[in-house]
Formats: C-alpha cells, sequence, structure tokens
C-alpha cells in the first residue's frame, strides 16, 4: 500500500487522544471515523474537536471555512462495523488494558480485509504481543502519539517483531503527511521518549530523597543542562504525577532494579499533592544535581543504542521535538565529550543499590576508549534501490542550514556518490519545511572571515551537487527560503508540494543570498525576474514559482514524495552512463555559447556510443526487450 492509497482512517476511542488523532487525520485531508463504545463518549470527543478548532479560529491558526472542512470528515459512530467500513488504517486509541484491547483487536481482525493496517496508539504495551491477537503480524504496528495528539508533532512509529518494512515505511510517511516528525523504533518498554524521560523525573525525585539537593535546586539544574523553561516537578504538577509514577514503575517491571521508582516519587503519588517547588537555589548542589541528571540520561540513550531500539538521529529527535530540549541525549554527549560522559554515567550507576548496577553500555564504552564521539548526522539518508533519499532533519529549527548540517550534507552526497548501486537521490526536509535558509542564530555572530569560509562551505556541498553524476531532485515539502532555496537551485529537477514556499528573504536581514542565489537564480529566470524576487525579499507560493518557471512540478503534499520517488525510479531505469553525460551537457551548455556548447555534445554523446549501455539499449529496442543496463 502506498501512502495515496489510505483515504479513510478510523480511530477507536473518542477519549482525549482518539479525539486529538482524529482530528489531526481529518486536518490531514483523510475521512475519518471516530467510534467509542457509548454515544455519550462519541459525542464528548466530537465536541473536544469543535472547542479546539474554535480556539484555533480565535487565534486564527485555522479559518472558519477549514475548521468546517474538518469537522464535516469526521463522522461519528458507536457500530464497529460501520467504523471500520472502508478504512485503510485503523488506529486504536483505547485504555492501556490488554483484556480490552484483546477483545478490540480480535473482532478488529474479523471485520478487517488483511490488507487494512492495524496500529495501536500505546505508550507501554507490547506491540509484539498485540499482534498476536490478530492474523496480520507484517500490517500491525505501534503509532505513538504525545499528548496533545492534535499539536504535539513527535510520533513514535513502533516495530512489534513481524511488522513488515513497507508497513513501517509507509507509516514514517503517513506521519509526515500528517504534519508530524516520525521517529521509528524497535519495540521495547518505553520505546525511546519515555525509556529516558520518565527515568528523569525519577532520577530527579532521587535527587530530593537522597538529600543531594532540593527542589529548586533540581529544577535550576535541570533548566541550565537541558535547555529547557521548565523542570521536572514542575513538569510532573503540569501533567501529572500518576502518570509519572505508572510509568516509572511499568519500566521497573520490564528493566529491573535499575529503574526502581523512586520512594518519594511513591510517596508524593499516594498523598495525591503537587510539589512545592519554593526554596533557595546552592550552586554547589545544583552542579551535583546535574551531573546525575546527565548521567541518568546518557546511560539510557546509550543502552538504547546498545539494545538496537532505535538511531541516534531518532533518539535526539525524540527530545528536541517532544521534550522541546535544546539537543538530544547524544549531541549533548558530543558535546561534553564522550569520556566525560562515561564518567557521567558511571557515576550515576554508582548511586544505584549495589543489586541494580549494571555494565557501562558497551557502545559508549567503545567510543569513550576512543575519545570518539556519536554519529549524529543531520542529514538522513535512507535507499529504495537506485534510489536515495536524503532527509535534512533539523526540524526544530525548520532544518536551517548550519555548518554541522552543510558538512553533514556534504558527506551524504559524498556516500552517495561513492555508491554506484545508486542512481538518483532526492533531497527532502523532516517536518513543515525544506529548509528555511542559512542558520541566522550561528550567522549572527560571524566575523567576515568566517562568513566568507561559511560561504564557500555552501558554494563547495551545492556544486556538488551539480557535478556529481547522481541525479538530484529536490523535493520542496514546505519553506524553501534563503540557503534551501539556493540548495534547491543546485538540483538537477525541483518538485514542490502545494504547501511550498520559497524566496530569497535575506535583503531584509540587511545579507543577501550567499549560497549561490545572486548567480544560479537570473540564469534560471532571467535577471529582471531575478533582481525583483531578490531585492524585494518576496516568497512565492509553489504555483507561482512554477508559473516563472522556477520549478517544475506542484503536487498536494501528500503525493510529493511519492511522485519524486515515481520520478527518480524512472531516471533510475533508464542507461546511466547517458543519463550522467547528459546531465553534465545540460549544465556545461548552459554556461558557454552555442558553438562550443554543440562541440561538448559531439564529445559527450560519443562517449555514450564508447559503453556498454548504449550497445545495450539499442539492441533492446531492436529486439523488443527491455534493456538490462550496467552503468558502463
Ligand atoms: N535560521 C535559524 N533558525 C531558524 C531559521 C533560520 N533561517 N528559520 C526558522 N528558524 C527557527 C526559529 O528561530 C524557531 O526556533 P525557536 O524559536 O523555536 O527556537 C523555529 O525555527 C521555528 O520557526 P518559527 O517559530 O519562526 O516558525 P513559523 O512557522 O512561525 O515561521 C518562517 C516560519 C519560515 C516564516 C520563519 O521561521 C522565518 O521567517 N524564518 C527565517 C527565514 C529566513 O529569513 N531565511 C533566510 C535566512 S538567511 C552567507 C551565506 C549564506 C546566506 C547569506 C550569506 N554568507 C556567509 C555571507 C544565506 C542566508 C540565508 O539563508
Amino acid at each position: 500500500m502506498r501512502p495515496s492509497d489510505i483515504r479513510k482512517v478510523c480511530v477507536l476511542g473518542a477519549g482525549t487522544m482518539g479525539a486529538g488523532i482524529a482530528q489531526r487525520a481529518a486536518q490531514s485531508g483523510y475521512q475519518v471515523t471516530l467510534r467509542d463504545i457509548e454515544d455519550r463518549f462519541v459525542q464528548g470527543g466530537l465536541d473536544n474537536i469543535r472547542k479546539t478548532l474554535e480556539e484555533g479560529v480565535r487565534r486564527k491558526k485555522v479559518t472558519q471555512e477549514q475548521s468546517e472542512t474538518i469537522l464535516g470528515a469526521i463522522h461519528g459512530t458507536t457500530d464497529m462495523a460501520e467504523a471500520v467500513e472502508g478504512a485503510q488504517l485503523v488506529i486504536e486509541a483505547i485504555f492501556e488494558d490488554m483484556d480490552i484491547k484483546r477483545q478490540v483487536f480480535e473482532e478488529l481482525d474479523k471485520l478487517c480485509p488483511p490488507e487494512t493496517i492495524l496500529v495501536s496508539n500505546t505508550s507501554s504495551l507490547s506491540v509484539t504481543e498485540m499482534a498476536k491477537i490478530t492474523s496480520r503480524g507484517p500490517n500491525f504496528a505501534g503509532l505513538h502519539y504525545f499528548y496533545p495528539a492534535a499539536i504535539n508533532r513527535l510520533l513514535e512509529v513502533i516495530a512489534g517483531d513481524e511488522t513488515s518494512e513497507d508497513t513501517m515505511d509507509l507509516l514514517m510517511d503517513l506521519g509526515r503527511i500528517m504534519g508530524k516528525v516520525p521517529i521509528r523504533c524497535k519495540d521495547s518498554p518505553g520505546f525511546i521518549v519515555n525509556r529516558y524521560f520518565v527515568p528523569y523525573l525519577n532520577e530527579a525525585c532521587r535527587l530530593v530523597d537522597e538529600k543531594v539537593a532540593n527542589i529548586p535546586e533540581v529544577e535550576a539544574a535541570a533548566c541550565e543542562a537541558f535547555g529547557i523553561g521548565m523542570g521536572p516537578f514542575a513538569l510532573m504538577n503540569a501533567t501529572g504525577i500518576p502518570i509519572a509514577y505508572h510509568s516509572q514503575c511499568s519500566l521497573h517491571d520490564a528493566l529491573g532494579e535499575a529503574y526502581a521508582p523512586s520512594p518519594l516519587l511513591k510517596a508524593q503519588f499516594e498523598k495525591e499533592e503537587k510539589w512545592d517547588l519554593e526554596g533557595d537555589v546552592d550552586p554547589a548542589a545544583k552542579e551535583v544535581a546535574s551531573k546525575r541528571l546527565l548521567g541518568v540520561e546518557f546511560a539510557v540513550a546509550s543502552q538504547l543504542i546498545e539494545e538496537g531500539v532505535c538511531t541516534t538521529e531518532d533518539a535526539d529527535l525524540g527530545a528536541t521535538i517532544g521534550l522541546r530540549w535544546a539537543n538530544g541525549p547524544f549531541v549533548m554527549m558530543n558535546q561534553i565529550g564522550t569520556k566525560e560522559a562515561r564518567y557521567l554515567v558511571g557515576a550515576w550507576i554508582q548511586t544505584l543499590p549495589e543489586t541494580a548496577r549494571f555494565p557501562m553500555p558497551r557502545p559508549l564504552e567503545e567510543l569513550a576508549a576512543g575519545d570518539a564521539n556519536w554519529s549524529v548526522s543531520t542529514v538522513v539518508t535512507e535507499t529504495e534501490g537506485p534510489v536515495a533519499i536524503l532527509r535534512v532533519s533539523r526540524p526544530a529549527a525548520l532544518n536551517a542550514l548550519n555548518t554541522d548540517v552543510l558538512e553533514d550534507l556534504g558527506e551524504a552526497l559524498e556516500a552517495v556518490e561513492a555508491d554506484p548501486s545508486l542512481r538518483v537521490a532526492i533531497i527532502t526536509g523532516e517536518g513543515n519545511a525544506f529548509v528555511a535558509g542559512a542558520d541566522i542564530k550561528e550567522m549572527v555572530t560571524k566575523t567576515p572571515l568566517e562568513a566568507r569560509a561559511f560561504t564557500q562551505l555552501g558554494h563547495r556541498v551545492f556544486r556538488r551537487i551539480e557535478e556529481m553524476d547522481t541525479i538530484v531532485i529536490a523535493a520542496i515539502n514546505g519553506y524553501a527560503l534563503g540557503g534551501g532555496m539556493e540548495m534547491a537551485l543546485a538540483c538537477d529537477i525541483i518538485l514542490a508540494s502545494e504547501k511550498a514556499r520559497v524566496g530569497l528573504p535575506e535583503v531584509g536581514l540587511g545579507i543577501h543570498p550567499g549560497f549561490g542565489g545572486t548567480q544560479r537564480l537570473p540564469r534560471l529566470v532571467g535577471r529582471w525576474k531575478a533582481k525583483e524576487l531578490i531585492l524585494t525579499a518576496q516568497q512565492l507560493s509553489a504555483k507561482e514559482a512554477k508559473a516563472i518557471g522556477l520549478l517544475n512540478e506542484v503536487y498536494p503534499s501528500d503525493m510529493l514524495m511519492e511522485k519524486a520517488k515515481a520520478m527518480a525510479h524512472r531516471i533510475a531505469g533508464m542507461g546511466p552512463v547517458a543519463i550522467k553525460l547528459a546531465k553534465h551537457a545540460v549544465n556545461r551548455g548552459v554556461e558557454i555559447d552555442l558553438d562550443t556548447a554543440l562541440n561538448y555534445e559531439v564529445e559527450s554523446v560519443s562517449l555514450c556510443f564508447a559503453s556498454e549501455d548504449r550497445v545495450e539499449g539499442l539492441q533492446a529496442f531492436i529486439d523488443r526487450r527491455k534493456p538490462e543496463f550496467k552503468g558502463r
């Protein structure tokens, strides 16, 4: 199944999470049924959605018309058969009770055709175990939404033991279409975020319980160490101490003594009182608290990698997108050095009772021994046969290009180029933006010499896009501003979603485009139009950009990646020698006079004739068969 095959989504459970998920799905253009066991629950869910949308209209986040369209797309019912009829995806969002879930999945398995994908929005139960209730292991997965589900952008996509890669890829794509930042993980206690976030809350309580620090000291330590505005106790007051306690108990049951709930957390849960946040802060106690919080964080994050639960990148996205931390645990470990991180983890393990201690996670041990860093790239590469998808992944900053991103992109392109099986690369952005420009926060302190080096780095990377043999397609999924648009201009083909906005807004910041915009744009749209766009800093919609020849094609946002992949596979099916020579011939030709360019073409096409691919391609036509190109 492809993302565009999904038209109707059924959400089971009209509580807070179910209603939020239904709203998000309807907002993304799907037909939705919201089902609960009693009419009053269904009406309650629909009322909540209506209220949220009214608030959205009041705050000008959605128009009245959009709000009505969203509500019109959601149909409430108590009838299970009616709810799932025609749905390609069913999302279960009922109580965290395995027995109730068992009944529901048994019923669903009978009612839904085998190709329907069933997912559970569980936060603590085993996806593998739930999948076993049904006869569709490969088409069963977990989708863990975070509160509030309609707004929070993080989505954990959980693979049970039998979940197929196709189902996982589909759900990752679907998450993106629904405006989420999806992170992929194995079925494991606490999945990604709760696995390291809940022990951080618990550690805060241990610190106070052991009188290492008082509550305000721990709050201050956490805010400073993790770059957040609200520490663990204030957060527990806001979201509920019972959730923290029960979640820690689940981790304890599944993972053992190192995850035992703090007696203070248990006592506070039983007292049913909020934490008192008042008190003085002693800097020395704050310092110790900070080290302990970092220690537990780094220990658990390293365990996630040791156990193969997720990638470092996805673990960090969980923190920056889901928890709004300034950085994720792996970037933090790299910043302070893995040797120091190992020391903090070791020191934290020593604070556990002797029977609860565990060995230093091996990946951290090895990195620290070699004084090496975790590999955490801001450009994530996936491959689909001969097609590579390079996703700029810094969604908390709308994928703005800082030095790290440019270097990571350079390395990702180099790796693609070095792999002869890859013929086409698609560059796109994680989250709502393609790339919202060069990183303004990094540029603000640059000296002229540093700015020069930064510009040259951008030039080198974008030039590589033009000069590499691999064909590069830009799939603009949102904002492509400044450096983002300049990156797209270096690509061979530019596709965009209807949501895309492109422009070169630099002059409004007192600078001018520095990653090739002043040079590539006039070559593309002519100097008058280029000057108009650069000097007015005007942003264009995708349709407007297409009208002036700035991009190749515009697609509905749920179709963009499918179309980009289809085009990439089509190109990858052509003669490999021919496509790379054709790319270079076009790129060179537009820079030089026609006679020289035609001479270039003579030499280039003669080279094609020296290839085995030419023999195969022409002969296959005569034999009326599909050519089998070898790329030589
Ligand atoms: N740089 C750094 N952070 C950015 C960013 C950028 N270009 N664009 C967005 N962000 C961050 C925001 O600061 C915010 O971070 P937090 O406050 O949450 O920490 C987060 O992304 C979300 O952004 P917003 O809250 O602003 O999101 P909205 O949806 O409200 O607005 C927007 C989206 C795209 C309209 C807005 O973010 C915006 O106007 N962004 C700036 C767009 C822009 O001006 N782009 C051009 C950048 S200048 C050179 C080399 C290169 C260049 C020039 C010279 N040499 C070294 C000389 C190229 C220059 C550029 O590209």
